[in-house]
């Protein structure tokens, strides 16, 4: 599907600046060159999530290469007191909102946590793996938000496979219904796993919204200043009473879907070529060489920066602790169950034969 006319675009695939009725940009010099420096540092956090998963570091990675300007964008328009929820692949934007919080998501793809970090620290509720559910928990917390009288938005991030399941639907009527303050935000990335977008629809994504009740708009997810002025604008609307809107990001999952998968059983080299050509941080770049932005100090402060933070990330994922066993069990119930109690001493024995050998 080709629905380029439709698209915000404030970036051409050359840089250059573009205008637009409705969508600006409103960030200062040092924020647009701080943008470049949160893309490229995402890239390389990447990179090393799948070096440290082909190590024998992590037990599993969901690369989020190639998607770096529809989650950098995104999340910086977000503010401080807006919440999060994430499906699992947004790594950029926890880094965006949490910076170096980010090791927590490294500790669970590693398995060394059993579900990250508190959500309150940065208002970011947890990944979550089965898909569409958090869509409803959004909706379901942004709802609440607003009978509290709280001035928030909540984001909730998921793919194009997400959009298929029942969740997500629900989580749409229940959001207009309510006037629920909420940014659906979909990284449709062309593929859910190895199912192509063509199985999964026969209409753009953004176009049910309208059939919901509120607005949608597509973006180009691969232009960082489109994606960030189309958040803005729908998070602002959210957070002043006008309800939720569907963002439709197009880009495209540069990886493989996770590190146990193997993309060349089902797409091209070429399609592969055409999207790396459309990659969002190179685009960006040139926007910023054209603007009189970049300068070789910046690019080395910038690969400076993610450099320390690479060495950053491999030197504390390797020193996490196991966690305790007793962490498979102790957060599951306020009072366990008999069965559970006897289960776990059972579970002790056996592993205490082993530590006796050892
Ligand atoms: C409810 C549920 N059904 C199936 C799965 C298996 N599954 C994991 S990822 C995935 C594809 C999701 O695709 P998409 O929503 O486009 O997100 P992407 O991985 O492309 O970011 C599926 C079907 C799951 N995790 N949860
Ligand atoms: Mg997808």
């Amino acid at each position: 599907m080709d629905h380029s006319d439709e698209q915000v675009r404030l970036l051409a695939e050359d840089g250059a600046l573009l205008e637009h009725d409705t969508y600006k940009v409103d960030l200062s010099e040092d924020g647009l060159r701080d943008l470049y420096r949160q893309l490229v540092v995402v890239r390389r956090i990447d990179v090393e999530g799948n070096n440290l998963q082909r190590q024998g570091q992590l037990g599993i990675w969901a690369p989020c290469l190639g998607q770096e300007a529809a989650q950098v964008g995104s999340a910086r328009a977000l503010g401080p007191e807006d919440w999060v929820f994430p499906s699992y692949r947004e790594h950029g934007v926890i880094y965006v909102r949490a910076g170096m919080e980010v090791l927590r998501v490294l500790a669970l793809f590693r398995g060394a946590s059993l579900s990250g970090w508190d959500p309150q620290e940065h208002h970011l509720a947890l990944y979550s793996i089965p898909i569409g559910t958090h869509a409803l928990h959004a909706v379901g917390y942004a709802i609440g938000a607003k009978w509290d009288g709280a001035e928030l938005t909540v984001a909730a991030y998921f793919g194009d496979g997400a959009t298929s399941e029942g969740d997500t639907n629900e989580a749409f009527n229940f959001a207009a219904v309510n006037a629920a303050p909420v940014v659906f935000f979909c990284q449709n990335n062309q593929w859910a796993i190895s199912v192509p977008l063509s199985k999964q629809m026969a209409a753009p994504v953004y176009k049910r919204a309208f059939g919901f009740g509120f607005p949608g708009v597509q973006v180009d997810g691969n232009d960082v200043l489109a994606v960030y002025a189309v958040t803005k604008a729908a998070a602002d609307r959210a957070r002043d009473g006008g309800g939720p809107t569907l963002i439709e990001a197009i880009t495209y999952r540069l990886g493989a879907h996770t590190t146990t998968d193997d993309p060349t059983r089902y797409r091209t080299v070429d399609e592969l070529d055409t999207w790396k050509a459309r990659e969002p941080i190179g685009r960006y770049r040139a926007f910023l060489e054209k603007a009189g932005l970049f300068s070789e100090e910046l690019e080395r402060d910038v690969q400076a920066e993610a450099d320390r933070v690479a060495a950053e990330v491999r030197a504390a994922v390797e020193h996490l602790p196991d966690p305790p066993l007793s962490d498979l069990v102790d957060h599951v119930y306020a009072d366990p169950p008999a069965t559970l109690r006897s289960q776990w001493r059972r579970f002790e024995e056996f592993e205490a034969q082993f530590a006796s050998e050892a």
